[in-house]
């Protein structure tokens, strides 16, 4: 408590100063010193240098020129490194410059930022660097930016050197579109406030038995029939195979991962509901709006199932760049072991087969897995699922990791919040950052770990508010816990990292709950 006192005061006495940038970067960097030299100034003027023809570049710049205007007829220009060195009569400005020089310890998400009132470089391997470097100076701008409206001047960037790289390759998100839809304006905005906080895996749970969301050719009733409700019978929807490519697309362009995933073989009434052959009576149930989970699966025995998995698998596989397919594999009550193995064996085959990793929630840590498998681990730890775990890790899988008591982002905060579910008891603000993912399971060596995730349920939430409301700010902890070093790992001075989001969260319109554990910073005025 004393030195987290210590701390505000030292943010709010000497603000513009060296010591206290950090306190503005969420997730924590790496490493970044802070000088006393002036700071760099962002003028209309300035210009955005680019490598020569590298259209990565030049997108990641035109998007922090876009942040930098000072309304359209004075926004930043990019340029192209080469040209402009012969332009003698720009000599005199001080450039934002992104180069290719970087270390390679620092890895294809990794990055400097160096910044001297001369001169701000931003260096990386790869084109993801450059864009997690824009983001953290991004964080280093003054939050009034994000009102993308006038704003005041000077813009200033402090003085000192970011140098950077995360600490596991999978920082993710889950959004349940099955219980409630969210359509891709929804999508976008959940995409936008991932990428602020370098997040880089957008994992969509696309079928559930309240709703089924993504266009299959050659069966059209699944979103005919599947995706017309949702939970409480509201009017679901579905996304088309456009919507979706579209959907790719705008998270490529942020370097984020969509991961899909088809929940087999239960969580399927909408599609058992949808095609009668799907089911082993060959009679089709009505459509589900409730709550209850384990109770359907497709019919293991019947041929029709995988004609279906693999038309469902083929389709999104060739849909989605990323290298993964989520089977799902959850809460299955109506099959028997074997029956629950024989199908997840063929389920793995067709995944395979159409060239992606298997990644299913950790029941399926009970089934042989093909190799490299990921076992997303959710339950509370009991020994035996713990001992499955193990098995699957040391016959060659990986796991990301979602324990519900820390990082569901749909349980209730406290006993007086009104959304959300307590099935996992409650998930505080600081719950849901202080564990370590490196004890989670006992027995799984770190390099087994490729990450962290944060599933949000929707059977209690159905509005942009209230997902925002239910992920910020726990989302933010996921992502400090994905990307920060573990030495930066510190409640006390995490939760002032945290409430120094406020003002860029209200810019931003952000619904997030203002949680009495943390010192939320006042916001900036608009005008
Ligand atoms: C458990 S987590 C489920 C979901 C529910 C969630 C609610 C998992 C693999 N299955 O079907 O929506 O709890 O928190």
């Amino acid at each position: 408590m004393l030195r987290s006192t210590w701390i505000l005061v030292l943010v709010a006495c000497i603000g513009g100063s060296a010591a206290a940038q950090e306190a503005f970067l969420l997730p924590a960097p790496l490493a970044a010193t802070w000088t006393d030299a002036a700071p760099f100034t962002v003028m209309p003027e300035t210009p955005l240098l680019v490598p020569d023809g590298d259209l990565n570049a030049a997108r990641i710049a035109s998007m922090l020129a876009h942040l930098l205007s000072f309304g359209e007829a004075t926004r930043p220009r990019v340029v192209e490194a080469r040209a402009y060195a012969r332009s003698e009569r720009h000599s005199s400005l001080s450039p934002i410059v992104y180069d290719r020089q970087a270390p390679d310890s620092l890895g294809a998400e990794g990055y400097v930022l160096d910044v001297s009132p001369e001169r701000i470089t931003l260096s990386a391997n790869e084109p993801a660097g450059w864009f997690y470097a824009t983001q953290t100076l991004r964080q280093l701008l003054p939050p009034a930016v994000e009102y993308n409206a006038a704003f005041p001047v000077p813009l200033t960037v402090p003085s000192g050197r970011v140098v950077d790289r995360p600490r596991f390759s999978w920082r993710g998100m889950m959004l349940d579109v099955a219980r409630h839809f969210f359509g891709p304006a929804d999508v976008r905005r959940v995409i936008d406030l991932m990428a602020l906080h370098k997040l880089n895996r957008l994992h969509l749970h696309l079928s559930d038995d309240q709703g089924w969301r993504i266009e299959i050719p050659g069966w059209p009733r699944l979103t005919e029939i599947g995706g017309r409700t949702e939970v409480g019978g509201g009017p679901g929807g579905f996304f088309s195979l456009d919507d979706y490519a579209a959907l790719v697309q705008y998270a490529a362009e942020r370097y984020v991962t969509i991961v899909p995933e088809i929940d087999l073989p239960g969580h399927t009434n909408a599609a058992l509901a949808s095609y009668a052959e799907l089911n082993c009576d060959g009679v089709a149930p009505p459509l589900y709006t409730g709550t209850s989970v384990g109770f359907s699966t497709v019919c293991v025995e019947r041929e029709a199932t995988y004609r279906f998995v693999t038309d469902v698998v083929r389709t999104l596989a060739e849909a989605s760049p990323g290298t993964y397919f989520h089977l799902g594999g959850d809460e299955v009550r109506e099959l028997s072991p074997e029956q629950y193995a024989a199908f997840m064996a063929r389920a793995q085959a067709i995944v395979a087969e159409y060239g992606k990793r298997v990644i299913g929630w950790d029941e399926i840590a009970e089934v042989e897995l093909v190799p490299r498998s990921i076992v997303q681990v959710w339950r509370p730890a009991e020994a035996e699922t713990q001992a499955r775990i193990r098995q699957a890790v040391e016959a060659g899988a990986t796991v990301v990791l979602s324990p519900a008591d820390r990082v569901y982002l749909d349980i209730k905060y406290d006993a007086s919040t009104v959304l959300g579910l307590s099935w996992a008891g409650l998930n505080s603000v600081r719950d849901a950052y202080e564990w370590d993912p490196t004890t989670l399971l006992p027995g799984v060596p770190a390099t087994a770990i490729e990450g962290i995730e944060a599933p949000l349920w929707s059977e209690t939430i159905s509005t942009r508010a209230d997902l925002e409301f239910m992920a910020f700010p726990r989302l933010a902890g996921v992502a400090d816990h994905g990307w920060a070093p573990a030495a930066a790992h510190d409640w006390d001075a995490y939760r002032l990292r945290l409430g120094a989001q406020a003002p860029r969260w209200t810019a931003l319109g952000v619904n997030f709950y203002r949680s009495p554990d943390v010192p939320w910073a006042s916001t900036p005025r608009r005008d």
